[in-house]
């Protein structure tokens, strides 16, 4: 590698397969909740961008949605996000989470990183729920085994062990460039899909089975008062059980939602926020393309320009 004195930066992919703790990553490197994080297999939806610059460097990550076999139109657009997120990157940061034995799923998912030629960092992650990290070598080998990666990295993203090492394989990596954005630049989601979002989350932590994959978030209005952020937004389900759940016996669970979401939109918008919910039943909106369309910011803001 060339002796590099300047500024260095670069574009770097978080790859994985559901639930390894992708989007806790995200947060851990940038410092801030860019992503939401849920117990639940495929919370992330769409490439989430979360910029982190120094004095000698910017770093541009790119969260994506957990690989997995799609088996829907909105799954089939998820793994098609994250081909998108393969091209050109600089470095690629592949997570798996070592408290699980790997197994068929993992090693298919990984076919996604052979067919880039970027170097692939593979961080170990949940380091912290290992009894004891003599289990690290065998797992490490059953990756190399499969795959030569350029550096072998545990970690845990939820206490930040190893997380500035890796950093520092990356920044190792990247080659010497301009800041892409300015240094307070830390995401390009817009605040109405960060509250959706959020809102989201919370619901996720509240629900099990098949409602978190059911439930899509939408903000239909955004009225900044004098003194206050009015927010309105629809919770969209599949079916009226799914609803039934969500509001809960007299409206407790939309209630109890509404002020997590709140709270954690005010400290988002560091403004006081009042936020509207309302429940719709939309049957089948994961086969719904129109629908689909309207949830993806990056095509609703396209439009309306
Ligand atoms: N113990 C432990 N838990 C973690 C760690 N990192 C993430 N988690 C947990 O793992 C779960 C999944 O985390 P996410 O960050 O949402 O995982 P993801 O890979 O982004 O998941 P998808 O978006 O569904 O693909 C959450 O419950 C996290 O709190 C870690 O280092 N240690
Ligand atoms: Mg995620």
């Amino acid at each position: 590698m060339p002796e590099r004195t300047g500024f260095v930066s670069g574009f770097v992919s978080i790859l994985g397969r559901p639930n390894v703790g992708k989007s806790t990553l995200l947060n851990a490197l940038t410092g801030a909740k860019v992503a939401i994080v849920s117990d639940k297999p495929q919370t992330t939806r769409t490439l989430i961008q979360g910029v982190t610059t120094t004095d000698t460097e910017q770093i541009i990550f790119v969260d994506t949605p957990g690989i997995h076999k799609p088996d829907s139109v909105f799954n089939a657009r998820m793994m098609e996000t994250i081909r998108a997120a393969l091209d050109e990157r600089d470095v690629l940061v592949y997570v798996v989470d070592v408290s699980r034995e790997p197994g068929a799923a993992e090693w298919e998912s990984m076919e996604v990183i052979r067919k880039t030629s970027a170097p692939v960092l593979l961080a170990l992650n949940k380091i912290d729920r290992l009894k004891s990290k003599a289990a690290l070598l065998p797992l490490i080998e059953q990756f190399r085994s499969r795959h030569e990666f350029a550096e072998y990295i545990p970690i845990s993203a939820l206490t930040g062990e190893g997380v500035q090492e890796l950093r520092a394989a990356i920044v190792k990596r990247l080659p010497e460039g301009p800041a892409y954005f300015p240094a307070d630049h830390l995401t390009d989601q817009p605040e109405r899909f960060l509250a959706a979002e959020l809102i989201r989350e919370k619901l996720l932590a509240e629900t099990r089975e098949e409602v978190p994959h059911s439930i899509a978030v939408l903000v239909d209005e955004w009225e900044e008062k004098p003194h206050v952020t009015r927010i309105a937004a629809t919770i969209y389900v599949e079916r009226e059980g799914q609803k039934a759940i969500v509001i809960g016996a007299r409206g407790s669970m939309l209630k109890r939602i509404g002020t997590l979401a709140r709270e954690e939109i005010e400290r988002l918008l560091n403004r006081k926020v009042f936020l509207e919910l309302y429940v719709k039943v939309r049957p089948r909106w994961r086969q719904d393309k129109q629908f689909l369309n309207e949830l993806d910011w990056r095509l609703t803001m396209a439009g309306s320009e």
